[in-house]
């Protein structure tokens, strides 16, 4: 199909941060996911595309991202496969008026991720409440699930300070931390329910035992909060492997941050 030079831009930064979640080695297999909201650059032509498999109706109604399309990578799709030939590995969905359901519209039947309730769900949240977010990204970074498994770092705030004080960029870049969502089967709604409930706080979550998301409106971003967090948690491992508990940045050297950098 061919796409407009915005879609065309889109579809390439997709492809991009595909490669790199490969590269980091947080893709295993099909692990991992990526949504895109590309509604405000589809023309007429793409908008009244005809859906190509029958409505597939959501479990929960997302009347925010009504009439809207996006690019999702596709159930079982491998990354480095997106990363090189990204429309063979995602599907182009369009959400019903009334945002009930959605359609397929792509040239192949190419299933949406498993984790769609949460994508879905993430997006429709954040439009809802007039922030004009337009991704969703999904990934396995190892260091920070391994740490999701330690119960010391799961109590509010307390895995985010920690890497927060790993090294000045990770408050810089993610400024307000992480949310942490307890483990919660895969694909589920009881799962996209926990991560929605942190977005009025967070950017980023971390799914126990499983992964971490970003939101934001540009891709490029979101890829980079992940690998910003996942840096300081590459810090804490260097330094557990060394031998010694990393001391972090004090507080006062952090709030020392926080008001120069007007986090
Ligand atoms: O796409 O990462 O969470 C496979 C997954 C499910
Ligand atoms: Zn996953």
């Amino acid at each position: 199909m061919k796409y407009n030079k915005d879609i065309e831009r889109v579809i390439a930064q997709i492809a991009e941060v595909a490669g790199y979640l490969w590269q980091r080695g947080w893709a295993e297999r099909n692990g991992g996911n990526i949504s895109y909201n590309i509604t405000e650059w589809a023309d007429r032509r793409l908008l009244k595309l005809k859906p190509i498999a029958p409505e597939t109706p959501l479990e929960r109604p997302v009347e925010h991202l009504s009439g809207n399309l996006f690019v999702v990578t596709g159930t079982g799709r491998r990354m480095r496969y997106v990363a090189s030939a990204p429309m063979e590995n995602a599907s182009l969905i369009r959400i019903s008026d009334g945002g009930s359901s959605y359609a397929i519209v792509a040239e192949k039947a190419i299933a949406p991720t498993s984790e769609l309730p949460s994508h879905l769900l993430m997006h429709n949240y954040l439009r809802g409440r007039g922030i004009p977010n337009r991704v969703v990204v999904h990934t396995h970074p190892t260091e920070l699930i391994a740490m999701s498994h330690n119960p010391e770092f799961l109590p509010k705030d307390v895995l985010g300070r920690l890497l927060w004080s790993m090294i000045p960029e990770t408050r810089a870049f993610c400024p307000k931390g992480v949310g942490i969502a307890p483990y919660t089967l895969p694909g589920s709604l009881a799962l996209a329910d926990a991560t929605v409930g942190l977005l009025d706080d967070y950017q980023v979550v971390i799914w126990e035992k499983h992964g971490a998301l970003a939101v934001g409106e540009d891709i490029i971003e979101a890829f980079d909060m992940i690998d910003t967090l996942s840096k300081s948690a590459q810090i804490y491992l260097a330094a557990r492997s060394m031998g010694f508990t990393p001391t972090g940045m004090t507080d006062t050297q952090m709030n020392e941050l926080k008001e120069a950098f007007d986090l």
